[in-house]
């Protein structure tokens, strides 16, 4: 990943002062019930669609070795859009890998898929064995701060398999996440933690948009995975 002084002067600070030790972070040690990845989840969503928070299925401490190894071996690129005809060129950085030379579009801008590296396989097997279903690439997402999120959209596009199942790891800075109902308008939110596992399947896309919301309460990075199954 190119340099970024201040990000990383932040992720250098984070972990001279000891991202792994729990006391001084507690957003990372944070337990609930779904620390056990046997304890049944549930439907989040009221209707037409099914998405499944599962906690955290990755304890805190290999989460945050992930974490770390994410942030420097992954070929992080600023994210792009053509809305309107305008180019537009985000803060928060991608990245997409798969089995082969996929090709995803959205937001009128297409990426061709990079080969999985050790990590990514580790983690989309963790995903696939609690979630039931398997998958053949993976959107990364960047957030160097809560001052970065994502609009309100759905995962629906051309090369995806429809009604597929999206599978999306977070990893470090807990952060709020959105579903608002694409007629009723209702919405549903909930707060996805560092390790945690969110499975959205079925008719969700069809129905539901959901977005990442900034804010400026949130300092820390964030990396979010979505596997997907892209079909050809
Ligand atoms: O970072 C997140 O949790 C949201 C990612 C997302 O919405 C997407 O990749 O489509």
């Amino acid at each position: 990943m190119e340099s970024i002084p201040v990000y990383l002067t932040r992720i250098s600070y984070l972990y001279r002062r000891g991202l792994n030790r729990r006391r001084k972070f507690p957003y990372f040690a944070r337990m609930n019930l779904f620390d056990n990845p046997a304890f049944p989840s549930k439907n989040v969503l009221p209707q037409d669609g099914q998405a499944y928070y599962h906690g955290k299925v990755i304890p805190g401490t290999k989460a945050d070795d992930y974490f770390k190894s994410l942030w420097d071996t992954i070929a992080w690129k600023n994210d792009e859009a053509v809305i309107f005809g305008k180019k537009i060129v985000t803060r928060r950085k991608v990245a997409w890998y798969g089995d082969q030379e996929f090709e995803y579009t959205y937001s009128n801008s297409t990426k061709r898929a990079l080969p999985w590296n050790r990590e990514l396989l580790e983690i989309k097997t963790i995903a696939e064995k609690h979630t039931g279903e398997t998958y053949n690439s993976c959107l990364l997402n960047l957030y160097h701060s809560g001052e970065e999120g994502m609009a309100w959209h759905s995962d629906g596009e051309k090369d995806l398999k429809k009604h597929g199942a999206i599978a999306s790891l977070s990893l470090g800075a807990e952060r709020k996440f959105a579903f608002k109902h694409k007629k009723r308008k209702n919405t549903v939110s909930l707060y996805l933690e560092h390790g945690s596992l969110l499975l959205m399947k079925g008719i969700t896309q069809d129905h539901w948009l959901h977005r990442l919301p900034p804010t400026k309460k949130v300092l820390d990075p964030r990396i979010n995975l979505t596997f997907r199954y892209i079909s050809q």
